[in-house]
């Protein structure tokens, strides 16, 4: 047999080997090749068939690439059916990651040995999509209804273990995947184990509290996506039907679902996000070592970061002023950790191996002497940083990579305070910087290549997704959010309630509305960057001041219990707080502002438009390399909603010259962010989509 498929037979035993690098996609030639295996096997002599696959990897799904495109038979649904239909029993073998359609496959097969390490997954929620070749279906019979939807909700990767004890896995091995398949195989000859199909068990008793319980957890937690609930519908439903009639009904749903703008827009973050970290420029370029990472400052970036290297397996040598400092720095990166080991995401002898050896903090800069990083996380003032990288520039080793953690200030002229401005680049990681995955990879006038592929070495380390990003005041993220913020603000001048605002933006999807991501940060953070931004102020820019109201009366947001809105034991989430609409309301009269009404639609069609044009400057200037680069920004740093796959994404589905129409319409105001890009004015004369700019 040619192709990804090959059948071969030792004796009594069949082999159904798939060899489809990188992830052994269920292509169509792998579709293809399954089939006149399980026919080969079929005519075969051999009494018991091993399905396995070669790589890294068992199967990791459908080929997501043949999304979008006319679908060529054999449909997996059916490939799988045939398996299970065989006559004669097929086990099949899990190495790496089962996931989808891969996991799907061993679900049609009947028995499944699962090796160490390897895990399983319906992760079809993630693009977007339900499991559609049988996993609705089947899985529920296999182990129960509530267990089974759990699963495919939330398209978390389960474990050997936990797979032997649901009843998933039949036997688990520490083997090479062809010895414990012809294993197990002996063992189905040896004991007479007869042909086990799942189609044909029933459902175990279902906990119908339990159930709602589930589905009541999944809606909360999937606000805006329509796939997790449509596929728990799809499990009730057809599970209480004949299996073919709930394949069909399972097929029928994902079908829709693959013609879904959710389905396009996460399928696009889904390659959005891989392909921003392989940029082509890079190809061939080594990266310099990473294995010591210099930390200065020990503050909530800083120990983040520091957490975040260490996590990763890094060495870290953190740099605070004094012994005190240091004292509170190490005991804050102590806390943190802690807390990962009670959440269970890390052991404590792994945390105490990591205190003791691989974490130094201290107040000697020449420490850092090896470092191979050393990433600056001090206050934003740039005398401040000038201090430190002329340290940085008198202590390192040559070739070290200096690095600083600034979210707007100009790195060209940091890096021109050392004699080695090419090794100098931005790393802005977003707060919490253990947690939160994006990383802006700033690339100075004079950043040497290596060093840019060193950033994105360590961000592959570091578990980020990163984005390449130019200098200038925001890079790629912060610049945008001020452009949308503003935006926002103007609408409130022109008489939307700022409680509005939010509102519209929680139902468009975001987690969190402008005035309440403000009262999270703190109004101080949006008080000094106000007082920071006055002196490039122009002439007719309008902004909205009653933020600096609430912090000279001392209400900061959260952390003080008031800002935009009232945070106390009976609304700890906040409740709106009129006061802020009176304090609004003076600011418009002081101002001559007559207010008006906003729908929530509008509300968002201009919070999106701005933040589509100014992306667009952003792409045209080339400080983001693709649209795309801005789209993984905002989902993975600004909490853009995944099921609308980035504003650039959204703009070509609404339609540019939509939005352009959008932009022409509130520059009316004569307010300055309301100047279309010129790239989008050109895309709209050229009929073209931010998309067509994604291709390289
Ligand atoms: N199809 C096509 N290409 C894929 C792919 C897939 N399913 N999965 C990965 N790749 C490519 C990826 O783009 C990258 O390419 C390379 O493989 C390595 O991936 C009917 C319909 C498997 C855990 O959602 O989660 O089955 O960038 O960089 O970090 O119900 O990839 O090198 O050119 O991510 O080691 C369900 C998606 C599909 C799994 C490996 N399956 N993949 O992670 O490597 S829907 C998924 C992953 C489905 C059925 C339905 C991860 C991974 P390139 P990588 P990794």
């Amino acid at each position: 047999m040619e192709g990804p498929v090959t059948y071969e037979t030792h004796g009594d035993i069949g082999v159904i080997r798939i060899d489809n690098p990188p992830v052994n996609a269920t292509s169509h030639a792998v579709r293809a090749g399954l089939i006149a295996a399980a026919d080969a096997f079929a005519a075969s002599p051999a009494k018991v068939a091993v399905l396995m696959a070669e790589g890294r990897t068992f199967v990791a799904g459908a080929d997501i690439t043949e999304f979008g495109k006319p679908p060529l038979e054999p449909h997996l649904p059916d490939v799988i059916n045939r398996i299970e239909a065989l006559e004669k029993p097929v086990v099949c073998v899990i190495h790496g990651t089962a996931l989808g359609g891969g996991f799907e496959i061993a679900l049609g097969s009947h028995y499944r040995v699962m090796i160490t390490g390897a895990k399983i997954g319906l992760p079809e929620v993630n693009l977007g999509l339900i499991p559609g070749a049988g996993g609705t279906q089947r899985l529920p019979r296999l182990i129960g209804l509530v267990p089974a939807c759990e699963i495919f909700t939330s398209a978390r990767q389960v474990g050997a273990a936990e797979c032997l004890k649901l009843g998933i896995a039949d036997a688990l091995s520490d083997k090479a995947p062809f010895e414990a398949g012809m294993d197990f195989a002996r063992k189905i000859l040896d004991e007479g184990l007869p042909v086990r199909r799942v189609s044909e068990m029933d459902v175990p008793p279902t906990d119908q509290d339990a159930l709602q319980a589930l589905t009541n957890r999944v809606a909360k937690a999937n606000r805006g996506h329509v796939c997790h609930l449509k596929g728990i519908d799809v499990a009730i439903v057809g599970t209480q039907k004949p299996f073919a009639e709930g394949l069909k009904m399972e097929r029928a749903a994902f079908w829709e679902l693959m013609q879904s703008p959710q389905r396009a827009a996460m399928i696009h973050a889904f390659f959005a996000e891989r392909k921003v970290a392989n940029l082509p420029e890079l190809k061939g370029v080594e990266p310099r070592p990473i294995g010591h990472v210099g930390v200065i400052g020990g503050g909530t970036m800083g120990s983040g970061i520091a957490v975040s290297c260490l996590l990763s397996g890094l060495r870290v040598t953190l740099i605070e002023r004094n012994a005190e400092t240091v004292e509170h720095a190490h005991n804050g990166i102590a806390k943190t950790l802690a807390d990962s080991v009670k959440r269970g995401k890390l052991g404590a002898d792994a945390r105490d191996a990591l205190l003791a050896e691989k974490l130094l903090c201290t107040d000697k800069y020449e420490k850092l002497a090896a470092a191979d990083v050393v990433i600056e996380a001090v206050f934003e003032s740039m005398e401040v940083k000038k201090d430190v990288f002329t340290k940085l520039d008198a202590i390192c080793k040559p070739g070290a990579v200096l690095a600083t953690n600034t979210s707007y200030l100009d790195i060209n002229e940091i890096a021109a305070m050392t004699r080695r401005p090419q090794d100098v680049i931005g790393l802005h990681f977003f707060s919490p910087a253990h947690v939160m995955r994006l990383l802006e990879v700033v690339v100075a006038a004079k950043t040497a290549p290596e060093v840019v592929a060193t950033g994105f070495a360590l961000a592959k380390t570091l578990r980020k997704v990163p984005v390449r990003a130019g200098v200038c005041d925001g890079f790629i993220g912060n610049r945008i959010l001020k452009t949308y913020r503003t935006a926002a603000d103007i609408m409130v001048l022109e008489g939307a309630s700022p409680f509005q605002v939010d509102k519209a933006l929680v139902d468009f999807g975001f987690a969190m509305g402008p005035y309440a991501v403000a009262d999270l940060a703190g109004l101080d953070i949006g008080y000094l960057t106000r007082q920071r931004l006055l002196p490039q102020r122009k002439p007719g820019e309008r902004w909205g001041e009653w933020g600096d109201v609430l912090y000279e009366k001392g209400r900061l947001g959260r952390k003080t219990g008031h800002g935009h809105y009232i945070y106390d034991e009976a609304s700890p989430k906040g409740r709106p707080d009129p006061e802020v609409e009176e304090i609004i309301a003076h600011e418009r009269a002081r101002k001559g502002i007559a207010p008006r009404s906003f729908t929530d639609a509008e509300i968002v069609e201009r919070y999106m438009a701005a933040m589509i044009n100014e992306g667009a400057k952003v792409v045209g200037e080339g400080i983001a390399r693709r649209p795309m680069d801005v789209d993984v920004t905002l989902l993975y740093g600004y909490g853009f909603p995944r099921f609308r796959g980035g504003p650039m994404h959204y703009a070509d589905q609404i339609g540019l010259a939509k939005v352009l129409a959008t932009i022409e319409e509130a520059g009316k105001s004569g307010d300055l962010i309301w100047e279309p890009a010129p790239l989008l004015k050109q895309l709209v004369a050229e009929g073209r989509s931010f998309d067509s700019l994604n291709k390289d």
